[in-house]
């Protein structure tokens, strides 16, 4: 089969709810892609940050095969030996003392929601029913109806009301637009440390420390969405050390299983994730040892690898040699570690289609910005080679 017979199956068969870019991978392997025509690219997507790791890495790989041979699925009816270790690491690798795990990011964010307004009714004495949770203008935290319930994005919510209630819009980066939302109803902030969706966007120097006070003052918890910004991609293996503040809960998702199964989870304190008692939270294939095992080898990976050092110094090379190219379209280069976007001051989507001739796969936000994001075990020199070919597409989409 072709290309084309690939993406004609799709069309037909499949619903419409993506526009990829018309490329059919076969196979991966660290930061290469290979489509069916045995045409090689360069991953700068990284399953928008599920690969840090890089694609297939062989000792995740090996873990998942190994488990997957003995048991898979348990459910949490019974115990299993590979989810108190999975706990284990996450408290080691992140200094929180416990965690609850999920599958998808979205299911992560929706418990630590949940989480949130519990603690409000049992622990703050919020009158039932009452519990706000202040979010960003701008966020991405997944795509259950109540969480494009309060997105700003239309393409996210629109025809998928009625909304569910209890969610106040702030300003991302205006500290005192947040507080002036935060009443004695108001459970949780929830935010991302880095907008991802919104295209890498920074929050002001010293925001995410004034959250952490407004929360600390109001007996208000502080949510952070680490699900594409954390374990490692952003130079750090939190977006939110850059300004040294230690949110109450974390949500994690994504590169936790370095693309290999769905595992999401949220890390907080036991006086906070002890509000939900036994039968009153949970999934299926929640912490399933398979999805145990294979995040423990990610996360160890992850370490290893000095996954995290290199985002950092990586990153900071490829921005300086982005910043570098001489070309009108581009208005700024912006990012954290690995995690770049480019601001065009035109439309991304012709530059994205023309990488792709050239071998590089990226992806367009918001109609005018490039996101660079491949996986963090990416070389030096395959920057270089990066950098060559989006000079030559610039020069040639002059
Ligand atoms: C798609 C981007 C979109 C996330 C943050 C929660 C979730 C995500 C910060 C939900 C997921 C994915 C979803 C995927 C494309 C990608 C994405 F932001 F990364 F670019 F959509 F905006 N919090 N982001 O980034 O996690 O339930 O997907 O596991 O929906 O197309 P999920």
């Amino acid at each position: 089969m072709t290309t084309q017979d690939y993406i004609q199956l799709e069309e037909k068969y499949g619903a419409h709810n993506y526009h990829p870019l018309d490329v059919v991978i076969k196979e991966a392997k660290g930061v290469w892609v290979t489509d069916v025509d045995g045409k090689r690219y360069l991953d700068c997507l990284a399953a928008y940050s599920a690969v840090n790791q890089g694609h297939c890495h062989p000792k995740i790989l090996e873990a998942f095969i190994e488990q997957a041979k003995k048991v898979t699925l348990t459910s949490r009816a019974f115990r299993n030996d590979k989810l108190p270790i999975f706990y284990k690491k996450l408290a080691d690798m992140t200094g929180y003392e416990m965690s609850l795990p999920m599958n998808s990011g979205a299911e992560a964010v929706e418990t630590a929601i949940k989480v949130s307004r519990r603690w409000g009714y049992d622990i703050k004495k919020i009158p039932e029913n009452k519990a706000e949770i202040i979010v960003a203008d701008g966020n991405f935290h997944g795509r259950t109806t109540t969480i494009v319930g309060f997105s700003t994005d239309p393409m996210s919510y629109r025809g998928f009301g009625p909304y569910a209630p209890g969610f106040v819009i702030a300003k991302y980066g205006d500290a005192d637009d947040f507080r002036s939302k935060i009443n004695e109803n108001t459970s949780a902030i929830l935010i991302e440390p880095i907008q991802g969706e919104g295209g890498i966007v920074i929050p002001p120097e010293g925001f995410l420390r004034e959250v952490e006070q407004m929360c600390r003052e109001n007996n208000v918890l502080f949510v952070c969405d680490e699900i594409q910004s954390g374990l490692g991609r952003s130079g750090r293996l939190f977006a939110f050390e850059y300004e040294g503040v230690h949110p109450d809960i974390v949500i994690i998702g994504k590169a936790l299983s370095g693309g290999f199964y769905p595992v999401s989870a949220i890390l907080s304190s036991r006086d906070i994730l002890m509000v939900i008692k036994p039968g009153e939270h949970g999934s299926t294939f929640g912490g399933n040892p398979l999805a145990a095992a294979v995040a423990v080898k990610a996360l160890e990976v992850i370490e290893e690898e000095n996954l995290i050092q290199r985002s950092f110094e990586l990153g900071e090379y490829f921005m300086s040699k982005l910043r570098a190219i001489n070309n009108p379209h581009i208005k700024l280069v912006r990012g954290r570690g690995l995690w770049i976007g480019l601001v065009l001051d035109t439309k991304a989507r012709p530059y994205c289609e023309m990488l792709k001739e050239e071998g590089i796969l990226c992806k367009e936000t918001h109609e005018t910005i490039i996101r660079f994001a491949p996986p963090l075990v990416i070389t030096k020199e395959e920057i270089d080679w990066a950098i060559e070919k989006i000079e030559k597409v610039f020069n040639a989409l002059n």
